[in-house]
């Protein structure tokens, strides 16, 4: 069975279960009611319902999130289908045409053009609406069966888990470091932030603002300090109140390459001197929003410093989910967490099959 089919029959299903699913969101409610007139429900009980909850709920982030790409790309896709009742020279043109605007990059739109023709020739393939499953097929196909997939974390066995956040100025580090410490908290670790932004005026403020509100721990101290010396005093810090992780936010200035590596190297000089092996990740943040742009400040960070995963932030901005393909295939580097809008409850593990779903699901 196709890729295609098999997300369809995997989340349509689900789908269908969404009633009960309701009703025990329903009694979640009721039990989080009775939890303030103190009638407080079993840990295990609880457990179990967001056991059951979970993936339904996590598949409707991503069909919410990419509602602009669905809007835009999909319903091209779907327009040309009911255009065209025959796969015509013409067809081809503009579902390449379609495909470049939502951002997949011209290259592997190219590569993916020479394919699709290819087997529509093999297979002898007329039928527009079949095409359709077979483009995304052919679109997903190489990510999916690729085993860069990682979306994990790599956590440290003993001691802290340091986590590095780099990437240029606006593109979300800060709130993606928040929102990350409100899901590891959630799970029931130690969390501590380290201000290690010490450029941009008000960032070692908006990321203490950001630990009150998620509660969590926090290390920083003024504009213009030395990044290195105040990780220094976080991960110190965190060694001796044995937190779990930290996630350490960074100024991202690639206007200046060359100082810039000199900073990161510093900083993973002063992180892996206190603690061995880290730091653990060193995550790179882009801004679905700027497309192309993004793909470059990722080539641009690759060769400065040893990126293990990246963070695609504002996909509910963007009308071109396209862009996690050109990610894989001009840079490399797994997807680890994508950012859905503003507030702590926006960030998600990056599931290819559920963002399929969601960016298909009016195709299916
Ligand atoms: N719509 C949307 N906005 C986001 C997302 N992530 C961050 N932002 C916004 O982008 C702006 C810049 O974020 P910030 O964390 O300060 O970026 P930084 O300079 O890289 O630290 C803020 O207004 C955030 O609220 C997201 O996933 N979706
Ligand atoms: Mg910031």
């Amino acid at each position: 069975m196709g890729l295609f089919n098999k997300i369809k029959n995997m989340f349509k299903k689900e789908n269908k279960n969404e009633e009960n699913i309701v009703v025990q969101n329903n009694a979640s409610i009721l039990q989080q009611q009775n939890v303030e007139c103190e009638v407080k429900p079993q840990k295990q009980e609880e457990d179990n319902i967001q056991d059951n909850i979970q993936p339904v709920e996590s598949v409707k982030i991503y069909e919410k999130g990419l509602t602009k790409s669905r809007d835009n790309f999909v319903s091209k896709l779907i327009g040309l289908t009911k255009k065209y009742n025959k796969i015509t020279e013409d067809y081809f043109e503009e579902l390449e045409e379609i495909l470049i605007m939502a951002d997949i990059g011209v290259n592997t739109v190219m590569d993916f053009m020479e394919r699709l023709r290819t087997r529509v020739k093999h297979e002898k393939i007329e039928d527009v609406t079949y095409l359709n499953e077979v483009i995304v097929d052919e679109l997903f196909i190489i990510y999916v069966n690729d085993e860069v997939i990682v979306n994990k974390i790599n956590f440290a066995n003993e001691g802290p888990t340091v986590v590095l956040f780099v990437g240029v100025n606006g593109v979300g580090k800060t709130t993606t470091i928040a929102k990350l410490a409100d899901k590891l908290k959630h799970e029931g670790k130690s969390v501590m932030l380290v201000a290690g932004d010490t450029f941009r005026a008000g960032a070692t403020k908006q990321l203490e603002e950001w630990s009150r509100r998620v509660d969590v721990m926090f290390t920083g101290t003024h504009e213009g300090a030395d990044p290195a010396s105040v990780i220094f005093d976080g991960l110190t810090k965190a060694k001796e109140e044995n937190i779990d992780v930290v996630l350490i936010d960074t100024a991202g200035r690639l206007q200046n390459k060359t100082n810039l590596m000199n900073e990161l190297e510093k900083i993973n000089r002063v992180i892996s001197k206190l603690i061995d092996g880290a730091p653990h990740e060193t995550l790179l943040v882009i801004d679905a929003t700027t497309g192309q742009n993004g793909i470059a400040q990722a080539k641009s960070f690759k060769e400065i410093t040893d990126v293990t995963g990246i963070v695609l932030t504002k996909l509910d901005g963007t009308a071109k989910g396209g862009i996690v393909l050109a990610i894989k295939e001009n840079v490399g580097i797994p997807v680890k967490y994508i950012g859905f809008g503003e507030t702590k409850d926006d960030l998600q593990v990056f599931d290819i099959e559920k963002y399929i779903y969601g960016l298909f699901k009016d195709m299916m």
